[in-house]
This record gives structure tokens, C-alpha cells and sequence, in this order.
């Protein structure tokens, strides 16, 4: 079998000349975000990484093949696309020899990112330990992921829909580094604070590249979490976040939403809530993100190079 692995011309072209690239994944423009901000933020985002000296790949399966890098014309149509599947590590390879449409989450972008040799990778928010996982079991499969799989991945710190301090555990139990970004506390996605010490913090692009790079020579399986807080002009305080979460978690539960399926209702729920708020700094955050993704593909890239 032959690998199915499928470049854009713009990311054929940063590989062969060995430029900074980030990875962007796909399930927060199917299954994070409404249309059309879904696609309009992925236009921006991409814009961001270049703006920033980068080239960005977004990662989708695209009718039975790994698309690292989309062209205009496909990332319109998964944004509008209504069946696509959403792809973790254990529906990646289903996927692809059924010949089938699927987005990647932030496990199936770091397999592939990984496949395609790209280092850095930004998303919104990793998924993690929801809450009352002791009786649902709901572990998301990104944690595991980071254990094993050499990326590093530059998040807003957790959802806050999400149990953190149990999430700070098990990355701590598999032993992924999380290191806030020039802040001691580890971030709660919509909100700069949670009240939770981050494990590891650093203050520069170049100190995240190195300790990447040194985890590599050390011969460490996995990836990093950088946890970058989102802009303070675009944060929604904890005290107004809260009681939105509180309330969309209690809609889950009374619709007996599980699995797959609670990520994308609570976010879709939180939007409804904020009259559109959550949206806006979910699209803040992931532009931050894919800023300090790129300075640290390109503090990658020029440590390679010396
Ligand atoms: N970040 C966002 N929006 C999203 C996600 C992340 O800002 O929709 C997606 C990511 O793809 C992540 C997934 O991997 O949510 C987590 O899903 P689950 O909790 O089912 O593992
Ligand atoms: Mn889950």
C-alpha cells in the first residue's frame, strides 16, 4: 500500500525548500464552528501562519486521502459539507480505504502532521477529561495522542467545559510537557485564567523549539502542550463564563448527548448562549495561536539550520 498523503502545490513547495510549516486541523471548521465564520475563520487563520513567516497546512481526509494543505475550493466544501466524519486516531484509517470525507481532530492532525515530518501544529482548545469522567469513562483520545506523537501542539489551554484539573493529570501521568505561554497559570480557553498552576512555563518561541527539539535527541516518544492564554481584549472572565458552561453541560446531559457528539453540542450550545461572544474569541484565540505556532516553526527551522 502506498502512503495517502496528498500536498498542496504551497506546501509541496515549503517542504522542498525546508520552510517553517504549521498544521491546522479541520473538525473546528465542521464540527466547532458555524457557517460561514467555520470557513472565514480558516481563511484568516491560514492568513495569520503566513503573515507570521510560515506556510500552514490544513489537514482533512478528502474522499480516502490525508490533504495536508486544502485548496480554496476543498476548504469551502468540507465547511458546507454536512456528513463528514469526525476523525480521531481510531477512525483515520476506516475512513481513508472507505473513500470517505472526514476532519481531522487534534489526535488524527497530529498522526498526520507527524506522517507529512511537520513539528508544530495550532488549534482552539485540545479536547480532554470531561467532567464526571468517572462514570462516563469520556477521556478524549487528543491526550493520549500527545503521549505518543511527536508534535507540538499550541492550544488556549483546555475548554473549560472540561474537567482540568483531572486533564492536567493524565497529561502529567503519560508525561506530556504543558507549558503555559509568559504565564504561571494554565489557561481555561475563553478565559486567560482557570486558578490552576500550569505544570511548566516559558517565555519565548525559541525556548519551546529547543525543548522540543532536545525531547527529540533525548529519544522521547510524544509532543508538547503549549498553552497560550487568549488576548486579553478578546477574553470572557470566568465569572461570566461559568454559568453558561454550568447550563449548557446540564442541556447535554438532559438530551443524553455522549460520545463524539458532546464537544461539538457544548460549543454549539455556549454560542447560542453568548449571542455569538464564545465565537468571537474562540476565532481571537485560534489567531494568537497560529502566531506563536509559527514563530516557533521558524525558531525550528532556524535552529536546524546553525
Ligand atoms: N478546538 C476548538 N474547537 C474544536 C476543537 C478544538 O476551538 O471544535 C475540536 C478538536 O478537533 C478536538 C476536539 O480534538 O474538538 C475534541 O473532541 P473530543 O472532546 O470528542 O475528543
Ligand atoms: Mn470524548
Amino acid at each position: 500500500m502506498t502512503m495517502p498523503l496528498q500536498f498542496s502545490p504551497e506546501v509541496a513547495e515549503a517542504r522542498a525548500a525546508g520552510r517553517a510549516i504549521v498544521a491546522l486541523e479541520s473538525t473546528i471548521i465542521t464540527h466547532g464552528m458555524p457557517w460561514p465564520q467555520n470557513v472565514e475563520t480558516a481563511r484568516l487563520v491560514e492568513d495569520e501562519v503566513r503573515k507570521s513567516g510560515a506556510t500552514p497546512a490544513t489537514i482533512a481526509v478528502m474522499n480516502g486521502r490525508i490533504c495536508v494543505g486544502l485548496s480554496p475550493e476543498d476548504l469551502l466544501a468540507l465547511g458546507q459539507a454536512r456528513d463528514v466524519m469526525k476523525l480521531s486516531r481510531a477512525d483515520l484509517a476506516a475512513c481513508l480505504v472507505s473513500g470517505r470525507t472526514g476532519a481531522t481532530t487534534v489526535a488524527a492532525t497530529m498522526i498526520c502532521a507527524a506522517l507529512a515530518r511537520i513539528s508544530v501544529f495550532a488549534t482552539g482548545g485540545i479536547g480532554g477529561v470531561h467532567r464526571g469522567a468517572e462514570r462516563s469513562f469520556d477521556i478524549s483520545a487528543d491526550l493520549l495522542e500527545l503521549a505518543q506523537t511527536p508534535v507540538t501542539v499550541i492550544a488556549a489551554g483546555a475548554k473549560a467545559i472540561l474537567d482540568l484539573p483531572k486533564t492536567l493529570e493524565v497529561l502529567e501521568t503519560h508525561g506530556v510537557p504543558v507549558i503555559a505561554y509568559g504565564q504561571d497559570e494554565f489557561p481555561a480557553f475563553w478565559s486567560r485564567s482557570s486558578g490552576l498552576r500550569a505544570p511548566l512555563r516559558m517565555d519565548t518561541a525559541a525556548q519551546i523549539a529547543a525543548s522540543h527539539q532536545m525531547r527529540q535527541t533525548l529519544g522521547m516518544a510524544g509532543g508538547q502542550l503549549v498553552a497560550n492564554p487568549i488576548p486579553p481584549e478578546a477574553e470572557i472572565s470566568r465569572e461570566a463564563i461559568s454559568p453558561v458552561i454550568e447550563c449548557a453541560l446540564r442541556d447535554a446531559e438532559a438530551l443524553g448527548i455522549h460520545a463524539k457528539a458532546v464537544t461539538p453540542f457544548l460549543l454549539q450550545r455556549i454560542f447560542e448562549l453568548t449571542e455569538g461572544r464564545s465565537l468571537q474569541a474562540n476565532i481571537a484565540l485560534v489567531l494568537n495561536n497560529a502566531r506563536l505556532a509559527s514563530a516557533i516553526a521558524r525558531a525550528m527551522v532556524g535552529a536546524a539550520a546553525a
